[in-house]
């Protein structure tokens, strides 16, 4: 006679919140690697666009490692806004599933952690959760910039946050650290923990700090608008599948290539790369660009926020995908950008 599975319980999980590109991902990346053996931790990832490619990050292909980790991707919008269904779905499933010792959620980097707060301390899942620290990462080069620091979306990340780390510090001078530091000791309710890092290597024991309940959002009614419109798929040139959202001032596109296209390096990283190359971002803000390429040389990761790139290979081989995050005003011709990364193509 078998047994009803074990009540999922209080399993402790965090939220690491933060504008695009800040270093969510690899904050999480580096709180598995220090993962205590046999333990199983699950992580839930919320992609703004359409085209997932943090998976890929992981280093993962079919969302299982074998060193006891489960990844689940959410993509097309901020799991706090119109999406809280497949969000409860999408956390039930993970934890029916992984039974983890622990989960971390990445929202998206406009994703306002009081709606996904709520919906974790809500039944059904509020059993389920023991919600600790929710820890948030910023970039101490634009902590003063009017258009995040103003956004209302950065300031409840800010504001909800139990832990306020200043991450990507060895880019940022020693004024900008200062100012940070000034900032983030000044916000009332005082922060559990305000630290810095490079390269998100964060004090692994943070995630067990006591969530503050207390908390309550700045801008309450935040979540409950601005979900991203889509997706719009369309079939572009030779094939490929283009995809277009946008919501809370931002649009994304991202596109899927086949697995058979092998790309110019050089040429790709001229037009994907910061202005100033040949790049067609020279007229955009990029806020975020992320692809995964099959090239001439290796398959690569290219990873930008802003002009700030970086290019590692990267084990994933499932297809070549694209998707770059602009200001809604902002947007380029996504045709003609779609054309000018076919055109790098090297096998047609
Ligand atoms: N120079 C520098 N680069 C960093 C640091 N932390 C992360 N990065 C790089 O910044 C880029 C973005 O990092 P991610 O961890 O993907 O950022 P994210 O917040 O998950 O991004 P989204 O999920 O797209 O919002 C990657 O290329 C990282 O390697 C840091 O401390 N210093
Ligand atoms: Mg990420």
């Amino acid at each position: 006679m078998s047994s009803a599975p074990r009540r999922i319980e209080n399993v402790p999980t965090n939220l690491i919140t933060g504008f695009f590109g800040v270093g969510k991902t690899t904050a999480i990346r580096n709180f598995l690697k220090h993962k205590p053996t046999g333990e199983r931790w699950a992580v839930l990832v919320n992609e703004f666009g359409d085209v997932p490619i943090d998976q890929a990050a992981f280093g993962t292909d079919d969302q299982t490692t074998d060193s006891g980790v489960v990844i689940r991707e959410i993509s097309g919008g901020c799991m706090c806004c119109a999406m809280n269904l497949p969000m409860r779905v999408a956390v039930t499933e993970l934890l029916r599933q992984a039974r983890p010792d622990r989960l971390l959620i990445e929202p998206t980097g406009l994703g306002h952690p009081a709606g996904i707060i709520d919906e974790l301390r809500t039944e059904p899942l509020a059993d389920a959760i023991d919600l600790q620290a929710v820890i948030c990462l910023v970039d101490p080069r634009f902590a003063g910039d009017p258009r995040i620091q103003e956004a209302p979306v950065f300031r409840d990340q800010v504001h909800l946050a139990d832990v306020l780390i200043a991450n990507k510090a060895d880019l940022a001078t020693e004024e900008q650290l200062t100012s940070f530091q000034i900032w983030a000791e000044a916000l009332f309710p005082a922060k559990a923990w305000i630290g810095t890092a490079v390269q998100a290597e964060i004090d692994r024991t943070l995630l067990d700090f006591r969530g503050d309940g207390s908390r309550a959002p700045l801008f309450p009614d935040l979540h409950s608008h601005g979900a991203a419109t889509g997706p719009q798929m369309n079939t572009g040139q030779d094939g490929v599948q283009r995809f277009e959202n946008s919501g809370t001032g931002y649009h994304a596109c991202g596109w899927i290539f086949s697995n058979d296209d092998i790309f110019d390096r050089d040429r790709l990283l001229d037009l994907l790369g910061p202005p100033g190359l040949t790049g067609f971002a020279k007229a955009s803000i990029v806020e975020r660009l992320k692809g995964v390429f099959r090239t001439d040389t290796e398959w690569v990761l290219i990873d930008r926020a802003r002009n700030d790139v970086t290019v590692s290979p990267i084990a994933y081989r499932r297809d070549s995908r694209l998707e770059v995050i602009t200001p809604e005003d902002g947007a380029p011709d996504w045709r003609a950008l779609e054309v000018a990364i076919l055109d790098c193509r090297k096998n047609v």
